[in-house]
Formats: C-alpha cells, structure tokens, sequence
C-alpha cells in the first residue's frame, strides 16, 4: 500500500496526474450500447426537446457523426439565439440560466466561435443572470438564489470554458457555498452540485481568470474533494449512483492520491449498474459517456473538432431476450400535503409490471379523485402539481417509497414493485 503510494506521488511528479483518478475498462460493448442510447435521443427530438447535455457528452466520446453533428448543433443554435431575440415568441418559455450554460457548453463542444454578436449577446445574459442570483444570495449570503447553486456553478463553468471571466464577487458566493456546504437537494447533501462545483474551481484554477482568488479556490477545491470521497456509500457509489459520473468528472479534473482507489471501486460499481440497465435518463447518462472516454467537461476547452468519429461495431449478444410474462402487480398511491397527518389521496392500483410511477399517476387520474400536473425538463417529466397544489417558493414534490425513502429517479423513469406504498409529498427544499 505504502510503495503504491509513492508510485502515485512519483508518477504526478511525472506529469502523470490525471491517472489518479481512473476506473477500470468498460467493455466496448456496453460502451457502444450506451452511445446509440443517446444518439438515438439526439435523433428523434422534437424541436423543444432539443437537450444540449446529451450534444455535449456524445462531443466528449468522439461523437455524433459529422453530419447528425451539424444538423442537431445548427438546430440547437437556431432555438437558443431566437429564444433570446426580440423574435421570441411571447408564449415561449425562455431557457433558464442553466439550459443556457448547457448551450455554450455545446457551442464550444461543437468548436463553433462565441465571439459573434449573436454569442456575445448570450454571454451577456448569461451574466446578468448570474448577477441577479448573486443579488438574490445577498451580502450576508442569507438569501438562495432562484435557480440553484447547481445551475449557479454551471455558468461560471460554461463562461470559464470560453475563457471568459466573471467578477471575482460573483466567485465568491459559489466559495462561501461550498465551504459552508450549503449544497443540498432536498434535506441531503448534493453530490451533483459539490461536483458542479468542484469542476468549476478546476476550470478557474487553470485559466488564471481570478488571481485574487487563486488560495481560496484551491482550498475550496480540496473541502470539496473530501467531501465527495466521504459520500461514498457502501454500494460503491458517490451519493448516490446518477450523482457518482459527475463526482467522477470531479475528481478527475482535480486528481490526488487519496481519490484514487475510491475511483477504482465506484467507477467499477457504475458499470455494473450501467450493465444491469440502471440508467433510463439521458441527463446522468450524458454525464456517464465522457467518463467511459476518460474526459470530463474541462477536456472541452482543448477538443479537437477534426476528430475521427467512428463508432466500433457491436457484437451480438448471445443470449435470446425472453419475453416477460405480463404480471398485473397493486401499488399504492399517497399524497400528504402542508398538514402530514392527513392523506389528501389514498389509494390502490392495479397496472401491468413494469409500469412507471407516472402509468400509474394516469392510471389514477383516470379512476377519478387524482390530479396532477408536469413540466418537461431536459430531465424528463418534472411532477409540477398534485390534486391541484402548486408548491410555493422553495417547495417540491417529493417523491418516496412509503415510509420515508426518497426516489432516486422521476415518475417517468420509476417503476414501482408489486405491493409498494409511493407517496407524494409537498416537502421544502
Ligand atoms: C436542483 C435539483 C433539484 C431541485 C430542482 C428545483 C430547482 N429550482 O432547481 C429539487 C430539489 C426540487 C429537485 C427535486 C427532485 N430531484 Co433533483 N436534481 C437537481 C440537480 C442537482 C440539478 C438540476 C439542474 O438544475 N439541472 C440543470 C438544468 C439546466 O437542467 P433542467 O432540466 O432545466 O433542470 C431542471 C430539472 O433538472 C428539474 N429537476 C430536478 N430534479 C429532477 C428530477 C427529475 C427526475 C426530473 C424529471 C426533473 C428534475 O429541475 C431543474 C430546474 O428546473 C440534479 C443533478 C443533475 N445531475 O442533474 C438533481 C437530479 C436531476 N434530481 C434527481 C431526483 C431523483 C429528484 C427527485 C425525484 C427526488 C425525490 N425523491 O423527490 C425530485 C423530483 C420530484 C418531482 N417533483 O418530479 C436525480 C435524478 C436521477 C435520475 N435518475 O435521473 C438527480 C440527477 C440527482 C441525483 N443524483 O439523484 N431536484
């Protein structure tokens, strides 16, 4: 152990780092499988479905093919110059600050130039947003901003990835953040967001863009290294398996000895998980590619446009899929509102297994006395509305396998088993 360790140190020494984070070889197959997944999104969306973390993670895997490249970034510029010109639809929703990082994010995985007056105006707006969050924080940092500290860092990563610099005032809210471990989803501590984060610090320590900054940055860097290494589950993930591709990116982009064998034991648990089909959501999924490919969101800055885009052939698998028996399985379905004594919906289903939790929410619907409404992210279905409550501010709904286990995954990806309590819950975040 100790010899293994002074091998690290000399091979950092060596300019060898980026080794200290490595997880071990994925099987092409499963590699090639998990890229058409998501060309395959690329392919069928709708135009206000367009998902530039999908364009992103396949950019970092040496994908799409040059001609599904062109088309879906000429789309993808198209939607977001006219979301924000004055030919926007009233109606329209505008994408928010974080769909709008995602967007230069991809324009620079796409080595298209920024420094257009139609890019700059973005990047403009991408500032003004990320001031008014700062504002919303306030001096004290007692406030939170509107979006999230998640889509907060992201901004600051997309606008650093085009070397573009944001007041050091601005940093300093993100700092304050992460060394007072105010990132959280729901009551628990977010993974995602340490990781979001931790790529940002990375981002901002290489390009020199905030000199004043440069201690604390890197000090904040290793609080939140830690922090990842110590979510580390005993399934092997790092919080939970759809945050461990970006806490990966994380520790990658920021490699130190320690991180070492805990990449080895979660990136080998990511692979199972990804083998026994555990990601249906394109977002962790778009997260996940680059990590199979070694790459992390900072590899943008230096991509190689001209790159040879093959993907390998896929062998056939041996075994012969087995069609299911169609088994009729009873979940139930509970909503508690403000007061949690009180079900506001009690009841009990019968839907084919296999069913998502969002099949049953329509199956409910239909029967009567159940309500409930959506919104589409670049997630899937975001639960928006339950028998009619729309939460307030700095509310959700959560959503839990009865008695209290929150869901790791959304209504249209869960599938409940046989006999299982969900309950929906207006919970504070
Ligand atoms: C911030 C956040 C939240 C906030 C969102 C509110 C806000 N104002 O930002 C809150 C705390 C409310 C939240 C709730 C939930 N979340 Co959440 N969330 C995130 C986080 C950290 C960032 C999302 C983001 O801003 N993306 C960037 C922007 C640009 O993309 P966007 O699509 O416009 O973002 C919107 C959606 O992501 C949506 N959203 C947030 N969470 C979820 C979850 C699902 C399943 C869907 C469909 C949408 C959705 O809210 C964002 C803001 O509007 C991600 C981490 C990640 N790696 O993506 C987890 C993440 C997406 N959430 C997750 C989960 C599981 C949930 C819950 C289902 C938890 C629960 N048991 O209740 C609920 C959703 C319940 C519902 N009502 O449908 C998982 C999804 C895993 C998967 N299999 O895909 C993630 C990846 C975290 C994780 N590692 O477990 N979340």
């Amino acid at each position: 152990m100790e010899s293994s360790l002074k091998l690290l140190v000399l091979l950092s020494c060596l300019g060898a780092s980026a080794q200290l984070c490595e997880i071990p070889p994925a099987n092409s197959n499963l590699v090639v499988r998990v890229t058409q997944k998501l060309l395959g999104w690329i392919d069928q969306q709708a135009p206000l479905e367009l998902n530039p973390s999908i364009y992103v993670g396949l950019r970092l895997s040496k994908q799409p093919s040059q001609e599904q490249d062109d088309f879906y970034l000429n789309s993808l510029m198209i939607h977001y110059q006219q979301s924000f010109s004055s030919l926007a639809l009233e109606h329209q929703p505008k994408p928010s600050m974080g769909q709008l990082a995602l967007y230069l994010l991809a324009v620079r995985g796409g080595c298209r130039d920024i420094d257009t007056r139609k890019g700059s105006m973005l990047v403009t707006q991408l500032k003004h947003h990320l001031e008014e969050e700062k504002h919303r924080i306030g001096h004290n940092h007692e406030g939170y901003p509107l979006t999230s500290y998640y889509q907060y860092s992201l901004s600051i990563l997309a606008l650093c990835i085009h070397n573009k610099k944001v007041p050091g005032h601005v940093v300093e809210k993100l700092l304050h953040a992460a060394e007072h471990n105010l990132f959280l989803h729901g009551h628990q501590f977010s993974v995602d967001t340490a990781a979001m984060a931790s790529l940002t610090f990375s981002c901002l320590k290489d390009s020199g863009l905030n000199p004043g900054l440069a201690s604390r940055i890197s000090s904040a860097s290793k609080h939140l290294r830690n922090k990842i290494l110590e979510e580390e589950t005993p399934e092997g993930y790092f919080g939970n398996i759809y945050s461990s591709p970006l806490a990966l990116q994380a520790l990658m982009a920021a490699p130190s000895p320690e991180s070492e064998l805990a990449c080895l034991r979660v990136g080998g648990a990511l692979l199972k998980g990804l083998q026994a089909g555990a990601f249906e959501n394109p977002i962790p999924l778009s997260q996940l590619l680059p990590v199979l490919h070694h790459k992390t969101y900072l590899d943008l800055i230096q991509l190689d446009c001209n790159d040879e885009r093959v993907l390998g052939p896929l062998e056939e698998d041996a075994t012969t899929p087995q069609t299911p028996e169609l088994r009729i399985i009873r979940v139930s379905l509970r909503v508690q509102g403000e007061f949690q004594n009180v079900f506001l919906h009690n009841g009990q289903y019968f839907v084919p297994e296999g069913a998502t939790l969002e099949d049953v929410m329509i199956k409910a619907q239909e029967e009567g006395h159940f309500m409930f409404g959506t919104q589409t992210t670049l997630s899937g279905s975001f639960l928006t509305s339950v028998m009619g409550i729309s939460p307030r501010e700095r509310q959700y709904w959560q959503l839990l396998r009865a008695p209290d286990t929150p869901l790791q995954q959304g209504i249209s990806d869960y599938k409940p088993q046989d006999g299982e309590t969900i309950l929906l819950r207006l919970a504070s975040w």
